[in-house]
């Protein structure tokens, strides 16, 4: 590795690329984009003329066994998260990868056992750990400041699959995606329960619905069957005996990016609002009121990188992990507990019985 900076290749040159990861590898003092793939080649053109990356290509392959590249970024659609981040590993590099990591428990274990065998970094782009009020949020709770906890509410809430004319993208394709948004969404909320309370999932018992089960194809070419989740609901138990209740949905009319995470324990509460950057609602230490919640302002110190919502801390974060030696975190065994959740909450929608993990 280049001893001054971080030579990154991406494989997915779509929106979240261009808004989020490339951006935020431009705005890294220590990084810089060496390569860009993408099935559609004009898109890692344009991708490369943006980002001043020197190799473009259309096949992944070429991309990660380049020796001017230290680390790859999986921003595809989850079908192919294994195999690329696969090949980027077994090359030696290290590997950030889109969330939900796999599509499949069993392929997150595989990506996990090739990650050891070469010591490689790996990272999880669970954007919202970066945040602020959801690091405060951890904060708060890992420092014992709401005691024991009795509930976790995590909602999820989005608003543009509404209307049966919005045409099949491949978040709704099941052979593209796996799960539609149990996947898509509630991956980001199981992700933030377990990391706000420290705990793990044990048990879930769910339910998941299709609303909208025919769609317009892309490009106006007739209708196609939804094959995946609109919504999904579960209960869950963690290890620490709390109980937790999940909602997910693409249905959701009039909500943009409704985030929430309701936190209720022994000596405290609080609230997380993604809409919220500056405040959590919360009864907490000398803000402890009974029967009654304040706005709690989030420290400074919170404040990610980008002073924003911190869609890219885990970027920067990846990065400095390279550069520091250091553990990356969310890394692939984050991804593998929460592909667990995906998993159990997928079967047990199917006969409606709650479903223990893990699974082996
Ligand atoms: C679409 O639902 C989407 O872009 C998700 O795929 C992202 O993970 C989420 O952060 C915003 O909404």
């Amino acid at each position: 590795m280049s001893s001054s900076e971080v030579r990154i290749g991406v494989v997915g040159t779509g929106g979240f690329a261009n808004q989020v990861h490339m951006p935020g590898y431009h705005a890294h003092p220590r990084a810089k984009i060496v390569g860009v793939c993408d099935i559609i080649l004009e898109r890692a053109e344009a991708a490369a003329k943006r980002f001043g990356a020197t190799f473009v290509t259309d096949d992944y392959k070429e991309l990660v066994s380049r020796d001017d590249i230290d680390a790859i970024d999986v921003v595809t659609p989850n079908v192919v998260h294994v195999p690329i981040a696969l090949a980027a590993i077994k090359a030696g590099k290290h590997v950030i990868c889109e969330k939900p990591l796999a599509m499949s428990h069993a392929e997150a274990q595989e990506l996990i056992a090739a990650a050891k065998e070469t010591g490689a970094k790996t990272g999880v782009n669970f954007t919202y750990r970066g945040h602020p009020a959801s690091r405060y949020a951890q904060y708060l709770i890992s420092r014992g400041h709401i005691g024991r906890i009795f509930h976790v509410n995590a909602f999820y809430m989005q608003g543009w699959l509404v209307s049966p004319d919005t045409p099949i993208v491949w978040r709704l394709q099941k052979d593209m995606t796996g799960t539609g948004v149990l996947g898509d969404l509630g991956s980001h909320v199981i992700d933030l329960a377990c990391w706000f309370t420290g705990a793990k999932i044990t048990s879930v018992v769910a339910d998941m619905s299709t609303f909208v089960e025919e769609r317009p194809l892309p490009g106006g070419t007739g209708k196609g069957k939804v094959d995946v989740d609109d919504a999904s609901t579960f209960l869950a138990r963690f290890d620490n005996g709390a109980m937790g209740t999940f909602v997910s949905s693409r249905n959701a009319t009039a909500r943009g990016n409704y985030q929430r995470i309701e936190v209720y324990g022994e000596s405290g509460a609080l609230v997380y609002s993604w809409d919220d950057k500056e405040y959590l609602e919360a009864s907490v230490g000398h803000f402890a009121k009974e029967y009654q919640m304040l706005k709690i302002p989030v420290p400074a110190r919170f404040t990610p990188r980008d002073g924003g919502t911190g869609f890219t801390e885990n970027i920067s974060n990846f990065i400095d992990a390279i550069l520091n030696d250091k553990e990356m975190v969310p890394n692939f065994a984050d991804g593998l507990e929460n592909q667990e959740v995906l998993d159990a909450v997928s079967m047990s929608a199917e006969d409606g019985t709650w479903v223990s993990i893990p699974f082996n």
